[in-house]
């Protein structure tokens, strides 16, 4: 029907960023499975399992050792700013680094433990471009979970051709170069194992990886064992004078203050999301989701505006 087809007869099914998911021809028409004690499973070899995985994530890692841009923290505004960025230009290699295996950082919940999550006005239209119902309380809106917003928006991230993530994997530097002119700028990130960065005091040296990409985004919230890092690595190396530390909350104050700050604070660095409040010295929000959706697509227009120009 002249649909595009794979090698081996699966139909690709839209011709969108989404391209990649497969649906095979051979699910279609098999007859249903038998669950009554029969369950027969296609024969593989352990090497096929190993294979098919190592294969992807090496070439995948020599793809994007060089990035156009590398988002550092996939909680909700690294997310947010991979959604938008992503598909606003799908001839950009955008590469997540999570330090964690789950991502998603704090937006598993909406605060402490409470599952609903809030999102003021008009951030909420991310919400609905993405397909996350909501219920409407006139100035914001209640997800009823927040692990609802995080794994659909994680989902349609993660199915963009342009988007790979390298979770478990811990930005630990950045690359810093001299331009033609002579002026620093960010040109990448150095990168390493979690597990290998959180233990460089008790293990020998184990040495790290790098991505090379003419901008990097941070999100890696607030402070904390890995939070806050481009902000504080910006500090320790001198090119940024000092941190300014995240200050109290007020919900009003520190999400217009957070959202308005995002920009590229070094050049080839924009930083978003609450590691900015760290950096400016702003206002905590609390469980107040909305400025990290409208910080991420800030930044991601940031992002546009910097490749345009
Ligand atoms: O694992 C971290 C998390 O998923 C990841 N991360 C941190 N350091 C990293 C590193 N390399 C790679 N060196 C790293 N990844 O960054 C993610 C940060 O997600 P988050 O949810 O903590 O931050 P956010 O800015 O997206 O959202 C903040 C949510 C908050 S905190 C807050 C308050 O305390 O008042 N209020 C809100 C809404």
């Amino acid at each position: 029907d002249g649909t595009p087809q794979t090698h081996d007869g699966s139909r690709i099914t839209s011709k969108s960023p989404i391209s990649n998911v497969i649906v095979s021809k051979q699910h279609l028409v098999e007859p249903k499975e038998d669950f009554s004690g029969n369950y027969v499973f296609a024969p593989i070899r352990e090497w096929e399992v190993s294979r098919a995985m190592s294969q992807r994530y090496f070439k995948d890692l020599y793809d994007r050792a060089i990035s156009d841009v590398v988002i550092v923290g996939a909680g909700s505004a690294g997310l947010s700013c991979a959604y938008r960025l992503a598909t606003e230009a799908p001839h950009l290699k955008v590469t997540i680094i999570e330090a964690n295996v789950a991502p998603g950082g704090g937006c598993w919940l909406g605060g402490q433990l409470l599952s609903a999550m809030i999102v003021r006005k008009p951030a909420h239209k991310l919400l609905m471009e993405i397909g996350v119902p909501f219920e409407d309380e006139g100035n914001y809106v209640v997800v009823k979970h927040a692990a609802l917003f995080t794994s659909t928006i994680l989902s349609k991230v993660l199915a963009l051709d342009n988007v790979k993530m390298f979770n478990a994997t811990a930005v630990e530097d950045l690359i810093v170069k001299e331009d033609h002119q002579g002026k620093q700028r960010i040109a990448g990130v150095v990168t390493n194992w979690t597990l290998v960065s959180l233990n460089h005091d008790t293990q020998s040296c184990m040495d790290p990886n790098t991505i090379t990409a003419p901008l990097v985004i941070s999100f890696t919230g607030h402070d904390g064992p890995m939070g806050a890092f481009c902000a504080k690595r910006l500090v320790k190396s001198g090119l940024v004078p000092q941190l300014g530390d995240m200050r109290c909350l007020d919900m009003s104050r520190a999400e217009p203050a957070i959202v308005n700050r995002t920009r590229e604070v070094y050049p080839g660095l924009i930083i978003g999301g609450m590691e900015l409040s760290e950096l400016d010295g702003a206002n905590r929000m609390g469980p107040c989701f909305s400025a990290m959706l409208a910080s991420g697509e800030k930044a991601a227009y940031t992002a546009l505006d910097i490749f345009n120009n």
